[in-house]
């Protein structure tokens, strides 16, 4: 019998959240409607994805998103699937996705609330039809602008700020790992009775990992620090857990998603073609910077605290490295020049300057 079944505790994602309101006696109810509108939205498009090779739903259309990419019909589907689950609702008054240029405005015929959604409909796309692990990921703040239609201005706040992010992962099950502060927890959708589970209570990050994450194949093009931290954790020192193991899905939620389970490292760093980058900051580095954080893991670009960056504009880019404290302090340590490479034999040591 399945181990959820078999807790003294059945809990469904709705009491859980329940349950997490409770332990905050100003909440109206309404950030918990909210997380209910995005599950819904979540079981919506798993089963879209699940189903995917069944329906016409693979491949491409034929128009690129502002992302300069091919969108992919689950792309376009994804989207539109978190938008119409929320827009109704009274409980946001601006959204923004990667899939859009601007800023979704709430309809006129729906009234706006005080929460700001942001979300990345279909991360990993490139992987839809190779049946590879995808997933949606979302970040919500409370509002800046006093009432009335949101604007740029209330998506454009720091990481910090936020007050509940997730994802949801459509991989060997569907997952959804949410944080609004009170820690990291994971629940399981069993589609034989429609509910998100709760599988994974209070997430915590390893401190250090044995793995990284990264796709070598930019090697060529990354500055030194990032090259010399991956040659460090290639090198061989028990002591230090090294070698480290590599893996890359390709798809940041699933790589994220292994991280925060089993510690270490994901990076997408900048280099000498995208200084920033490649991921965005609002929908795919804020959000699980605030989840690994939640965790006991650290997020950077290198130089700076993901959660800090002040945004600037809707879909900017940054350079993610994200993980267990530990192991994005060293790449931080390369990346600033604090610490360098041992010259073969000696012990590494951290460099005077
Ligand atoms: P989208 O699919 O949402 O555009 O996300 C970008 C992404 O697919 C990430 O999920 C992944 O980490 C990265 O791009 C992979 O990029 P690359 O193929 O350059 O390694």
């Amino acid at each position: 019998m399945d181990s959820v079944f078999r807790s003294t505790e059945v809990m469904t994602i709705e009491r859980f959240i329940m349950d997490q309101e409770r332990l905050h006696p100003e909440a109206t109810g309404e950030l918990s409607n909210l997380l209910y509108d995005v599950c819904l939205a979540a079981k919506i498009i798993s089963r879209q994805v699940r189903r995917a090779g069944l329906s016409d739903i693979l491949g491409a259309m034929d128009t690129i998103n502002i992302q300069g990419e091919l969108q992919q019909k689950l792309d376009v589907f994804a989207n539109d699937t978190v938008r119409n689950c929320v827009q109704h609702t009274g409980r946001i008054c601006v959204m923004a996705s990667e899939e859009e240029e601007d800023v979704l405005h709430i309809p006129d015929n729906y009234p706006t609330g005080k929460y700001v959604l942001l979300y990345d409909p279909l991360d990993g796309s490139s992987n839809i039809d190779a049946n590879v692990t995808i997933g949606t990921i979302f970040s919500i703040y409370r509002r800046i602008t006093r009432s009335g239609k949101g604007t740029v201005q209330d998506c454009l706040q720091p990481g910090y700020k936020q007050i509940g992010a997730g994802y949801c992962i459509y991989g060997s099950s569907t997952m959804l790992v949410y944080t609004t502060g009170d820690g990291v927890h994971g629940f399981t959708f069993d589609p034989s009775i429609g509910e998100f589970l709760l599988s994974h209570e209070n997430i915590r990050i390893p401190k250090q990992g044995k793995i990284y994450s990264v796709n070598e194949g930019n090697y060529r093009w990354w500055y030194d620090g990032v090259k010399k931290y991956v040659k460090y954790l290639q090198e061989e020192d028990k002591a230090t857990n090294r070698p480290y193991s590599g893996r890359y899905v390709g798809s940041m939620v699933a790589d994220v998603h292994r991280t925060l389970l089993y510690g270490g490292i994901f990076m997408y760093p900048g280099d000498t073609r995208q200084h920033d980058g490649k991921l965005r900051l609002m929908y795919e580095a804020n959000p699980t910077a605030f989840i690994i954080e939640q965790a006991g893991g650290r997020s950077s670009n290198g130089t700076q605290r993901i959660l800090d960056i002040q945004p600037k504009a809707l879909h900017q880019r940054t350079p993610l490295f994200i993980g267990s404290d530990h192991d994005v302090e060293i790449v931080e340590e390369f990346i600033q020049g604090k610490r360098d490479l041992t010259p073969k034999g000696d012990n590494e040591q951290r460099t005077s300057h």
